[in-house]
């Protein structure tokens, strides 16, 4: 007999930025339980489905949603998603993806395997059973709306392509990590580390960021442009200058630098030049949709047939619940786009997104910086599905 829903405890908790979000305690009529909880982010796209305030959350959860799925048989993701969508978006993209998100760790759990296997194998239509890690993507320098400095870009990324495992590149941004610290400290830069993890500290300009990510490669013998590329999130939403200034700066960098990563460069109207960016086929430079594409099948669809894009950013609470994400994954790999699985710079302890990121085959992963418990929780959650994959193999 299928499990079912029997109780749930929603409550308050805080965020990595001191801001209230909610927690789920789903219990099954097995007495199984999962635990399940919601980010935040900053610098939201203007399409995403709104969240709403968490007290209210937990409210609605209690004695609204409760006696409409109180239950409610296990390992039905769809339909359970579909109810609570049709409960409308007034009830707001976390409480739906805390729920939705608890109800698949309960249906995974309902059948004693680990989330990423659950997906995988009930969620997915990719049949394989072998898995292929995602590149992770490192925020090492914070600036933008999550750091109080004066840096632009929110976030300069380190991409190690060591190519061997998942653990390799992980070692690899650790080095680079603390490395950086001791050029900072020698550069008289500051050390504080901000919203995601990243280093903070003011700087005229921006490119000059990608100077010191050099040299705090070159001092651990890891080779830029060979073993090590960058990226930049420009979230040009939430920049104050024009298209046309964006365009000679990332013109620079690219001349300057192994960049192979900016995500959204531009703002959503600004059509000719995310064309001339995509054009520039010689750098193989990936044209990354975050706040443009807000993790909807429909817009992803449309910026990837407009070829303002090649890859895109998968965030679930952009959307609402986990089988509009898989939707969303879908529609990415349908248009043959790259696919990056990212935190918010909001988060909890929640390593739900490692499970999926590797389920879906994402082709990479964007966690924030390797500190900070909330966003090495994720790429630890990688680290030890490898450790037990390669266990597996080996007692064979
Ligand atoms: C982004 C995210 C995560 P936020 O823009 O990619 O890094 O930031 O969660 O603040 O939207
Ligand atoms: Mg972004």
């Amino acid at each position: 007999m299928p499990s079912r829903i029997k109780n749930l405890f929603p409550r308050v908790i805080i965020n990595s930025r001191c801001e209230k979000t909610i927690e789920v305690d789903l219990i099954s009529d097995n007495w199984e339980k999962v635990t399940a909880s919601t980010p935040s982010g900053k610098s939201k796209g203007k399409k995403e489905i709104a969240e709403i305030k968490p007290d209210e959350a937990v409210n609605l959860i209690e004695n609204k949603i409760f006696s409409e799925i109180k239950g409610f048989e296990l390992c039905q993701q769809t339909k359970f998603d579909t109810l609570l969508n049709n409960l409308g978006d007034n009830v707001g993209s976390n409480t739906k993806l805390v729920l939705s998100i608890a109800y698949l760790k309960l249906s995974s759990l309902s059948l004693s395997l680990e989330n990423y296997a659950y997906i995988r194998h009930y969620l997915t239509k990719i049949d394989k059973s072998f898995y292929n890690f995602p590149i992770p993507h490192f925020n090492m320098v914070n600036g933008g709306v999550h750091a109080n400095n004066s840096l632009n870009f929110q976030e300069f990324l380190v991409i190690p392509k060591l190519k061997a495992s998942f653990k390799e590149n992980y070692w690899a941004a650790v080095d680079i990590y603390q490395s950086l610290k001791t050029v900072l400290i020698r550069s008289g830069l500051g050390t504080t580390i901000a919203d995601e993890g990243g280093y903070s500290f003011d700087l005229k300009d921006d490119t000059k960021v990608f100077d010191l990510l050099k040299i705090a490669c070159t001092e651990k013998s890891l080779s830029p442009g060979k073993d090590i590329f960058f990226g930049i999130d420009a979230s040009a939403d939430n920049l104050h200058k024009s298209a046309e200034n964006l365009s000679s700066i990332y013109e620079k960098i690219v001349a300057n630098y192994p960049l192979i990563y900016i995500e959204d460069p531009y703002t959503e109207n600004e059509y000719k030049y995310w064309l001339n960016i995509m054009s520039k086929k010689n750098h193989n430079l990936l044209i990354i949709g975050d706040d443009l594409t807000v993790t909807n099948s429909q817009y992803i669809n449309q910026y990837a047939q407009k070829k303002m894009i090649n890859g895109v950013i998968i965030k679930p609470n952009q959307i609402g619940t986990v089988t509009q994400t898989l939707e969303a994954v879908e529609t990415a790999k349908k248009n043959h786009l790259k696919i990056v699985v990212s935190h918010r710079s909001g988060e909890t302890n929640d390593d739900f997104i490692a499970d999926f990121a590797l389920a879906v085959e994402a082709d990479g992963v964007k966690f924030g910086a390797p500190a900070r418990g909330e966003r090495v929780a994720k790429y630890n959650r990688l680290l030890k599905i490898e450790d037990s994959l390669i266990n597996k193999t080996n007692n064979k």
